[in-house]
């Protein structure tokens, strides 16, 4: 299907993977601008992305997360992944990211849910392209949470339907279950890519409903790259641990 729109493509998305030399994406879910540029600066060399939830940051300043953080991460090669999980219709999705975070101007790669229609798509890439930037749109496929209601047919309906759509570089898989993987790689194919949280190496740090699986196991099931949280943020030495997880989940 041919998009009305210019987007980051899963070539260029899995060669700046590739240069970095590594499958682990951080899930930077601090609640400060400092925080997020310290681990940013300590782990930066061992990551391919960083994901964010801005919403989430206390002290949010345009003009500081600029230059604190996403300038830095350019220079590491770094891409910024923002977890929004956009979920409205098309043109709400649209304000959202054009939004005071101004999500459009810094995002490389953002998610959203596929419940609301396919246009969501369409107005996300909206929006950078008002912003004179392209970018990539990662859709949730599968839920690493318990009692979520991703069930196998939704999963299969998402794919089906965002599989052909240039904006979709790729879908979130159930990183606790590499059968889930297996699954979910077996419709998707080989053109799109699939990225996995619900890792950590320790599953008892699962709180609130996570669920954790192994990074070698979501790798070797399928996934393209790993979303890392508590397991690099919350350990007492977290350059250790994130050179940790790049090799487990190296191929
Ligand atoms: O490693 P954790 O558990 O500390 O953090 C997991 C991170 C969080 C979640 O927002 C995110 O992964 N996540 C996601 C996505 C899209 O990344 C989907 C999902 O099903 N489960 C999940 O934990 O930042």
């Amino acid at each position: 299907m041919s998009a009305g729109y210019a987007c980051l493509s899963v070539d260029e998305i899995r060669s700046s993977m590739k240069e970095k030399g590594t499958r682990v994406i951080l899930a930077a879910d601090l609640f400060t601008i400092s925080e997020i540029s310290n681990i940013l600066n300590e782990v930066g060399g061992h990551i391919c992305m960083l994901k964010t939830h801005v919403d989430g940051i206390h002290d949010f300043d345009l003009a500081r997360w600029m230059s604190e953080v996403v300038a830095p991460a350019r220079k590491m090669g770094v891409l910024m992944f923002e977890d929004r999980k956009f979920a409205d219709i098309g043109y709400v999705s649209k304000i959202q990211m054009l939004g005071h975070q101004r999500i459009a101007e810094w995002a490389d790669v953002v998610t959203a849910h596929r419940i609301s229609g396919p246009d969501i798509i369409e107005g996300i890439h909206d929006a950078w392209k008002e912003c004179g930037r392209r970018g990539s749109v990662a859709v949730l496929a599968q839920m690493s949470s318990s009692g979520n209601l991703l069930d196998e047919e939704y999963c299969r309906k998402v794919v089906d339907s965002c599989r052909e759509i240039e904006g979709v570089c790729g879908f979130i898989g159930n990183g606790s279950n590499p059968g889930n993987i297996s699954e979910l790689r077996g419709l998707v194919g080989g053109a799109k890519m699939i990225l996995t949280p619900g890792i950590n190496l320790n599953s008892g740090e699962a709180r609130m409903g996570q669920r954790y699986g192994h990074p070698k196991e979501a790798i070797a099931a399928g996934s393209d790259a790993v979303i890392v949280g508590s397991g690099i943020i919350r350990n007492a030495k977290p350059l250790a641990a994130a050179v940790k997880y790049a090799k487990e989940a190296s191929v």
